[in-house]
């Protein structure tokens, strides 16, 4: 049964890639598992010790005697707030330093890394490195002292957008002039051993710096950050990483604290070899420039992009802005589930800087109760606790979402029930949650009943709702009303009136990725007012990733990894909801295609906003936690594949789209319950 199923679901992965993915759960659910301290041995044989053998170990203890002398000057950590060099006469002078130093990626007495850095002459060095900021026009007089053993490559230290390179050798100076010529954010990087940033993922991966070039009589408002990360491996699917914003790792990253209708203007430069997918809770974002590749991109006004996950490719950078309007506890980080979790300090030579790191290697992993760990920031909107919430608070529907345990995979089965509906008792689970439909404006109050063995929690992505229903326990909340976790056998009331109509996610927050691989969450879909969901001409393709056992990772279109074909009419318009829900991806592709590759369709809406329609090639990539709206229709009977390929991960799986004339449809008949949304005929 397993074999046939692996046979069908076309999964490119080799033997190799489905260890790694082995390896991926047992991580994710016991980072501890992977530390080789805690992977020696248990039991340790009689050793029978000589004298040659007494001599060896007295070699070893001298040497690692020696390493634990090593003292490194430590490093600081850059907030990017204050621009470094001297700046005179239209020229920035500044002296910028390679050395390896003592790092502290969470608290300041907390475990400490041994990692290249840069540093300006005379000061510490810094994670990030010196900020480089100037009016347009600047000429940059830069000389890179490279104190280093090892030759170091400096990237981005040139004219605007080009990929000008430095050699420093070990020991040299190098002399580097350019001129600031194009306002935007750039950043310049070093690596060891490669030229591509991508590639660059050991100890030299901490070697990155801001580069700002401000257009004329600009007010400096804004917040940089750097994103940076050391990895087990170069490239994709990294199981064992330690991200950092501006040098920390969360719970430790830079708080913010602002007040509901403060304007606040964030700039992100991804220096690591993966890619993120950056969402806000509880409040939209504009895109205000984004610079891929040395090529930036402005939007202005109402043109701005109005989205609430953004990915950024590695190498690019992304200007954004965004005010609260409700006060509460909220956060912005990588959706990215490897990213959001506690570190895992990678297996790379030379980072530990002493054996007793380990204790604090298994600590960084384990620690925090909430378990969310790296790219998050925490943000405070000061407030009254229930100011708006509580005060004449009234819904007419009432909904109940019932979380149990089940046999198989998955391991989770979710229901709805419509309590405003007399004897509406809910309809069987399918393998992801069920639809929730909502009305815009409308009140509406869901009960999360857990009926698991264990805690949990429900996130509704993309809705803008009160800080306390927002669904991070521990966290979420105002003052002193922090939403709890949803214990087993017990349930919370979510309270939400959704402003806007569209397509968003609920989804589990609790920090286990046993849920979110055993089918916790499910399309959020939000209707204007008077409209009906029509399932027959409304279609919603959730793409994840399930926990199959021993097949491992799967790449899944409604909680299936085989979809059945899909019944359609030739002639007729479809609204096709795309929502991607996985757990770690880098560049899902989702596309429509025919023998001749993809076809075309109407792209309406992101991220719940509506877009001004435009046709376009149907063909996306779609990050974690984003929700894209297409309208298709074909005028002749023909088959379709929606194809859903996850390129780092290798995996790949498809659903067919039959398409027929409308009189030769036969009515489709179901013999078992139908998995939601399976095939669009509920
Ligand atoms: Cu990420």
């Amino acid at each position: 049964m397993r074999h046939a199923l692996h046979a069908e679901i076309c999964q490119l992965s080799s033997r190799g890639q489905t260890r790694r993915g082995t390896r991926l759960y047992e991580g994710l659910q016991f980072p501890a598992s992977n530390n080789p301290a805690l992977d020696s041995p248990k039991t340790m044989r009689p050793v029978l010790i000589t004298t040659i053998q007494k001599l060896f170990l007295l070699c070893c203890v001298l040497t690692v005697s020696s390493l634990l002398a090593e003292s490194l000057p430590p490093i600081a950590i850059n907030d990017n707030h204050k621009p470094s060099g001297i700046l005179r006469d239209g020229v920035l002078t500044i002296q910028l330093e390679i050395a390896k130093g003592e790092w502290h990626p969470e608290a300041d007495d907390g475990i400490a890394l041994a990692v290249y850095a840069f540093g300006e002459a005379g000061r510490p060095l810094q994670n990030p490195g010196p900020l480089i900021r100037v009016p347009q026009g600047t000429e940059i007089h830069a000389s890179l002292w490279n104190k280093l053993p090892v030759p170091i490559a400096v990237h981005g230290l040139g004219d605007s957008g080009s990929d000008s390179v430095v050699r420093v050798a070990p020991g040299a100076t190098e002399q580097v002039r350019f001129r600031a010529v194009m306002p935007g954010l750039y950043f310049y990087w070093g690596a060891s051993d490669t030229d591509d940033l991508k590639l660059r993922y050991g100890i030299d991966s901490e070697l990155t710096g801001a580069l700002v070039v401000d257009p004329p009589n600009h007010t400096v408002d804004d917040d940089i950050f750097v994103i940076e990360m050391i990895s087990e491996h170069p490239g994709f699917n990294s199981r064992q990483t330690l991200a950092t914003i501006n040098g920390k790792s969360w719970p430790y990253t830079e708080r913010f604290r602002y007040n509901v209708g403060q304007q606040a203007h964030w700039r992100w430069i991804n220096a690591t070899n993966e890619p993120h997918a950056l969402h806000l809770h509880g409040f939209y974002y504009r895109i205000d420039a984004i610079n891929l590749g040395g090529q930036i991109r402005e939007y202005h006004g109402d043109s701005r992009p109005l989205v609430v996950t953004q990915r950024i490719a590695q190498g690019d950078t992304f200007d954004m802005s965004w005010s609260p309007d409700r006060p509460g506890q909220w956060l912005f980080h990588c959706h990215m589930f490897q990213h959001m979790i506690p570190a895992i300090v990678p297996n790379v030579p030379g980072l530990l800087m002493s054996p007793a790191s380990s204790d604090s290697r298994n600590h960084l992993a384990m620690h925090g109760e909430s378990g969310m760990g790296q790219l998050i920031l925490g943000i405070t909107v000061p407030g009254t606790a229930g100011a708006s919430s509580s005060v004449a608070w009234h819904a007419n529907r009432k909904l109940r979402l019932e979380m149990s345990e089940r046999a198989g995979a998955p391991r989770y089965a979710l229901t709805l029930r419509d309590d405003t509906q007399p004897g509406n008792k809910g309809d069987e689970p399918g393998l992801i949650g069920p639809p929730i439909i909502l009305t815009r404006a409308e009140p509406v109050e869901i009960e999360v009943v857990n009926r698991l063995k264990e805690q949990t929690a429900i996130h509704w992505h993309g809705i803008e709702l009160e800080s306390y229903y927002d669904g991070v326990p521990g966290w979420s909340g105002v003052g002193n009303q922090i939403t709890p976790s949803i214990e087993p056998g017990t349930s919370f009331v979510a309270r939400m009136t959704p402003p806007r109509a569209g397509t968003f996610i609920y989804h589990t927050h609790w920090h286990d990725p046993s849920q979110l691989t055993n089918g916790i969450y499910g399309p959020l879909i939000v209707l204007p007012p008077g409209q009906k969901f029509d399932p027959a001409s409304d279609l919603t393709f959730v793409f994840s990733i399930g926990d199959f056992g021993a097949l491992h990772e799967l790449a899944l279109i409604n909680g299936t990894p085989q979809s059945k074909t899909l019944q359609l009419q030739a002639g007729k318009k479809y609204r096709i909801r795309l929502i991607n829900i996985s757990t770690n991806n880098q560049g899902m592709q989702v596309s429509l295609r025919d023998a001749n590759g993809p076809v075309e369709w109407l792209n309406i809406a992101k991220d719940g906003i509506d877009l001004i329609p435009h046709p376009g090639k149907a063909q996306l990539t779609i990050t974690v936690g984003e929700t894209y709206d297409v309208e298709f229709s074909t005028a002749r009977p023909q088959d379709l594949l929606l194809d859903l390929l996850l390129p780092a991960q290798k995996i790949h799986t498809t659903q067919t789209l039959t398409f027929t004339a409308q009189s030769a449809l036969a009515p489709v008949r179901h013999s078992q319950p139908c998995p939601w949304l399976c095939n669009g005929h509920l």
